[in-house]
């Protein structure tokens, strides 16, 4: 390759439909407008993929110098210091801390309720693994989709547990999802995004997690009886345009505040903390309360280097005057101190 043709390739994405990390990124892209080409990581990309990917994960970035790019968050950093306009984050250092807390929030917990229903229920099950699937064999017969889909089926569905979802904790984290909605959709019904005239890094990571959601038919069925707003708040994130600036946060207040106090700080966070601590102490699974039921999980690695990384965020923020108050009420400072 020429030295020009290494300045206009783009950007390419391997991804699938089916994965919340890997729409969630695409539509950075799009809403950034870097040129980039979306690759379906189907059986025939799969040898490219597996040759430049360094964990077997969706998505990898691969840039136009070749460079590969995993892990959402790391990617929409990376880029932002590639692409730096327009800014994804708020300019204020109290909304951009808010909005990345949101998507702490949208990966690392948000990921329950979307692999939950997805994985749970027979429809939500057999929809999923047809569509994954089809979408990885391009030009298979009706039979070849039909067994790949229940293999897909039987290796999903153990997984479960691996994200703390069962039969006892069914409550807890379908409660959750119910309450995310109605919390979201008035706070959706006057305004494009989460906050306020064009999408931050918190809208990318609740989309992503939300727009699998509404593929699935048990999730969907909620949404559309309750939450229309943040249905028409998904489209609007397949290809976001910015349509104003951020609201100051005395507007996004009445209506977001409560995502914060009644899920981050009274769910995702205790829960979060929870793990880490379980890391530390090297034990292999832990309980903790949430809203005053029992959740019990695996402990895990990766939620918890996540934490830590939102943490030091929080430590980085040079004034905190607005924002601590905020966290205070909302319940969240002590878990994140
Ligand atoms: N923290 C990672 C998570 C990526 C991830 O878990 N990807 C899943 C799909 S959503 C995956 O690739 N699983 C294995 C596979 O599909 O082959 C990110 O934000 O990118």
């Amino acid at each position: 390759m020429h030295n020009a043709d290494l300045m206009t390739a783009p950007y390419r994405i391997f991804g699938v439909e089916a994965s919340p990390y890997s729409v969630k990124v695409r539509s950075y892209f799009r809403y950034k407008r870097i040129p980039h080409q979306w690759v379906v990581r189907d059986r025939t990309a799969m040898p490219e993929f597996q040759r430049l990917a360094k964990l077997p994960l969706v998505p990898l970035v691969v840039t136009p110098q070749g460079e590969a790019l995993q892990d959402s968050t790391p990617i929409l950093e990376e880029m932002e210091r590639r692409h730096p306009d327009p800014a994804l984050q708020p300019n204020d250092a109290t909304l951009a801390f808010l909005s990345a807390l949101l998507e702490e929030y949208a990966d690392e917990w948000g990921n329950k309720p979307m692999f939950h229903y997805r994985w749970t229920y027979d429809d939500d099950q057999r929809s999923a693994a047809e569509r994954i699937a089809r979408e990885s064999m391009p030009g298979a017969s009706a039979d070849e989709i039909a067994s790949a889909a229940e293999m897909i089926r039987k290796r999903m569905v153990p997984r479960l547990k691996l994200v703390g979802s069962s039969k006892a904790t069914r409550g807890v984290i379908e409660a959750s999802f119910e309450r995310q909605l109605r919390i979201l959709d008035p706070h959706l019904a006057t305004r494009s995004f989460l906050f306020g005239g064009r999408p931050t890094l918190a809208d990318f990571g609740l989309f992503g997690q939300l727009y699998q959601c509404a593929t699935d038919p048990t999730p969907a069925r909620l949404m559309q009886e309750g939450a229309r707003h943040v249905l028409r708040w998904i489209e609007r994130m397949l290809d976001p345009h910015a349509e104003g600036d951020v609201e100051p946060w005395t507007s996004l207040e009445p209506t977001l505040f409560p995502l914060l106090r009644d899920e981050v700080g009274a769910v995702f966070l205790p829960w979060s903390t929870a793990n880490a601590r379980a890391l530390e102490r090297g034990e292999a699974s832990f309980e903790v309360t949430l809203g005053g039921a029992p959740f019990a999980q695996e402990t895990q690695k990766y939620h918890a280097k996540s934490l830590a990384v939102l943490r030091a965020r929080l430590a980085a923020v040079a004034d905190r005057s607005a924002l601590d108050p905020i966290l205070e009420r909302a319940g969240c400072l002590s878990w994140l101190a």
